[in-house]
């Protein structure tokens, strides 16, 4: 995250950190994406996070990766879902979403609690300008390796038109994404927070509009975040995971 701050403890209970194995090794997993918990049993996270058929856990209720914190819960994703038509190309990504189902351990999988608990799924559209948050360990202007500390910073969402401009994206972005951030740059996700969370308040609720997709680098004026468009996929989510929300 650029020209973020340091997560209150309990503020984003939603977030969740993706991890695979080391290779080589038995028991350490390092982190390599964000997500989010929906479902005690279900994590949205970014297609593009979904790299091979490594090892994954999450890490629920976490706020610094470098320690174990005690009301910190780990549990092992049973399976991952790419969405059928992600696609990369050498300048956008397109339908960059994932499900992944968590393994229950005695009929249980996320523990809510009041470090860890579901987010709510939208059912409004956003308004161009609307302000919205984004945590994640990813990258930060004084670590390019990311932050052992969930930081979060407030975007502003961008309307598909603005963000169309030929200074900005151009023709490359579809319905499946939208940019939130600021034009004159500064304040960003970037590398490491990707599959996190944006999420944005109503009248005291915390809906999951957006997932941390790509960008032309990290925190450029004209360059703002573009996040998976969760609104497009909920029926793709609901059809996945048989849930209402
Ligand atoms: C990345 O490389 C990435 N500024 C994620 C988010 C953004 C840029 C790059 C948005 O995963």
């Amino acid at each position: 995250i650029y020209g973020g701050m340091k997560a209150i403890p309990g503020a984003r209970p939603w977030q969740v950190s993706l991890q695979v194995r080391i290779r080589g090794s038995r028991q350490d997993f390092r982190h390599i994406c964000g997500a989010v918990l929906i479902q005690s049993c279900w994590v949205l996270t970014a297609a593009h996070c979904i790299t091979q058929n490594n090892e994954m856990q999450v890490v629920l209720g976490g706020l610094d990766l470098g320690k174990k914190e005690s009301f910190e819960q780990t549990v092992a994703v049973e399976m991952a879902i790419v969405h059928e038509k992600y696609r990369e190309t050498s300048s956008a990504v397109y339908n960059d979403i994932a499900l992944l189902r968590l393994k229950a351990t005695d009929g249980m999988c996320a523990t809510e609690s009041q470090y860890v608990k579901a987010v709510c799924l939208p059912n409004t559209t956003l308004a161009d300008g609307t302000e919205c948050s984004i945590a994640g360990w990813g990258a930060t202007p004084e670590s390019e390796f990311g932050s052992s500390q969930l930081m979060d910073a407030d975007v502003l969402v961008i309307s598909d038109d603005r963000c169309s401009d030929r200074k900005v994206y151009g023709n490359i972005l579809d319905k499946s994404m939208f940019c939130a951030g600021y034009l004159e740059g500064g304040i960003d996700s970037c590398q490491g927070d990707s599959g996190g969370p944006l999420t944005c308040e109503m009248e005291g609720t915390h809906f999951l509009y957006g997932l941390v997709s790509w960008g032309d680098s990290c925190g450029k004026a004209n360059k703002p975040g573009v996040y998976a468009n969760v609104i497009h996929f909920l029926d793709w989510i609901i059809s996945k995971t048989g849930a209402l929300f």
